[in-house]
């Protein structure tokens, strides 16, 4: 594991000490930038094994304006981008071409002839029109999910490209059930959702002949989606998790209409994040990059600004990396589908969760045999036993300890010795 750059009392100090103006969207102050080098030490890595990694990894860093001094990580990580959309085509999901584009076409790079030659935007239209298809047929279950649907107008909207707005009006309902992911508010998803319709708004009210009826809807929507998204605040000002924080603070960004001052602390949601990183909370690239831009003020919103993408965040030297010999820990294992197939593992200590499905995978195959993915976040299991995950069905495999849902994935999660961890054939 990398080590941790702890938070010093005195950097907390001085965050207090910022004037409240400059904390209108609490941006981290220039003099403590250092205070984000662990996230830009996560993000710099030489190859990442899934598109939208990358892709989420050079948009964060261009938002916040990274480009200008590391010319050479940036282009590299928008050639990776390039390579895998030129051999890979169309078998990209709606939202993992959404966020290709947001990245190629962020900050007014040659990237955007790539957009343009490639047809990226028809594509995405078509990707879109699917997603709608899919939701028709398969009782309002659309091929991916509320988030990347969110994603999909979003880039639609900033790149000037066709949609329908009653469509949007429509689909991004606050009621509707997509929001929900076990019948818990998706923070993600609804900040996703609030950046999209912001979007949306916004281009309708530039136009002569605004559709009033539908804007209207679109604002209503924004409404209680903030207020659904402010409900989910906790009392140390995370919104959701820690790892929605990120797109939630986008959200309220862009939204400071719909709430008063008393609602939310910026400033508080913005220290504890700064805490939560000095722990190493943020330490996989997806959870940087989904950080990153709200600490620096910086929304999905400025992806097509003309304002150049300039700051003076420079990315730091890697710290050295310590390694010591490890010993081996104990945990109990679980699959339950309708019964509960159990096993003992032994595994070295600091290993993960999927360290321990391997292990077990190699004493019984039979019962405990798994297949993943990988994705922005890591590898996400897609079947146990031959069982597979299906979005038509809404139903995917729930990792727990304890009993309790995992706010980690099988590749992140740290196993304790005597843990208890199952994975659950579970419905969203
Ligand atoms: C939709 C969603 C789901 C859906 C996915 C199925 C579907 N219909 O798409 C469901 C509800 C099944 C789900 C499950 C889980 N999720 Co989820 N999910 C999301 C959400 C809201 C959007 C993902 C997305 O589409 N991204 C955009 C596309 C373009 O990127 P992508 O890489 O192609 O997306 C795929 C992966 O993200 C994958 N996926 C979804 N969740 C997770 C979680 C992990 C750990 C991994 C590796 C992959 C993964 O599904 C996406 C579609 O195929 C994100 C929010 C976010 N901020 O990203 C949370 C999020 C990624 N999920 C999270 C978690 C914790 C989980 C679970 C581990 C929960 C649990 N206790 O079981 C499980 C995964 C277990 C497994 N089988 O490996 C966390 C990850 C945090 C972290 N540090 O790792 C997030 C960030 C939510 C949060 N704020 O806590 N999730």
């Amino acid at each position: 594991m990398r080590p941790t750059h702890q938070l010093p009392l005195m950097g907390l100090l001085l965050f207090s000490l910022i004037p409240s103006q400059l904390c209108k969207i609490c941006e981290v102050n220039e003099r403590v930038h250092f205070h984000l080098d662990p996230l830009l030490d996560t993000m710099i890595q030489p190859k990442y094994t899934s598109v939208t990694q990358t892709a989420s990894v050079l948009l964060s860093l261009r938002l916040v304006g990274i480009q200008n001094q590391n010319q050479t990580i940036l282009k590299e990580f928008s050639q990776q981008v390039r390579n895998t959309v030129e051999r890979r085509g169309l078998d990209l999901s709606s939202g993992q071409l959404a966020m290709v584009i947001l990245a190629l076409g962020a900050c007014h790079t040659h990237d955007e002839s790539f957009i343009f030659n490639q047809h990226l935007l028809s594509h995405l239209e078509n990707k879109f029109k699917a997603e709608l298809e899919n939701m028709e047929e398969h009782n309002g279950n659309p091929l991916t999910n509320y988030y990347q649907l969110s994603l999909d107008i979003l880039t639609l909207c900033l790149f000037n490209r066709t949609y329908s707005t009653a469509t949007v009006a429509k689909l991004f309902a606050p009621e509707n059930k997509n929001y929900y992911l076990g019948g818990q508010f998706s923070v993600d998803t609804g900040a996703m959702a609030v950046l999209a319709l912001t979007c949306v708004s916004r281009s309708l009210k530039e136009q002569p002949k605004a559709q009033e009826e539908n804007l209207q809807r679109i604002d209503n929507h924004i409404r209680s989606l903030v207020k659904k998204i402010l409900s989910e605040k906790k009392e140390n000002g995370l919104i959701g998790n820690t790892f929605s924080t990120g797109a939630a603070m986008q959200a309220l960004f862009v939204s400071s209409k719909y709430y008063s001052e008393s609602e939310w602390n910026c400033q508080e949601t913005r220290n504890t994040i700064l805490n939560e990183i000095s722990q190493g909370a943020f330490n996989i690239p997806a959870a940087a990059a989904q950080i990153l831009p709200a600490l620096l003020g910086k929304t999905y919103l400025d992806v097509t600004k003309d304002s150049p993408c300039n700051s003076p965040i420079s990315i730091p030297v890697p710290p050295p990396v310590t390694t010591s010999s490890p010993s081996l820990i104990s945990v109990h294992y679980s699959v339950k589908i309708d019964q509960t197939y159990s096993i003992n593992v032994r595994v070295p200590s600091g290993s993960v969760f999927l360290d321990v499905m391997k292990e077990a995978q190699k004493e019984n195959r039979t019962l405990f045999r798994f297949t993943v993915e990988q994705s922005e976040w890591g590898p996400y299991i897609t079947s146990v036993q031959g069982l597979n995950a299906n979005n038509n069905d809404r139903t995917y495999w729930e990792l727990l300890s304890g009993g309790k849902p995992l706010s980690q994935g099988v590749g992140s999660y740290v196993v304790h010795n005597g843990d208890n961890l199952e994975v659950l054939w579970s419905k969203y």
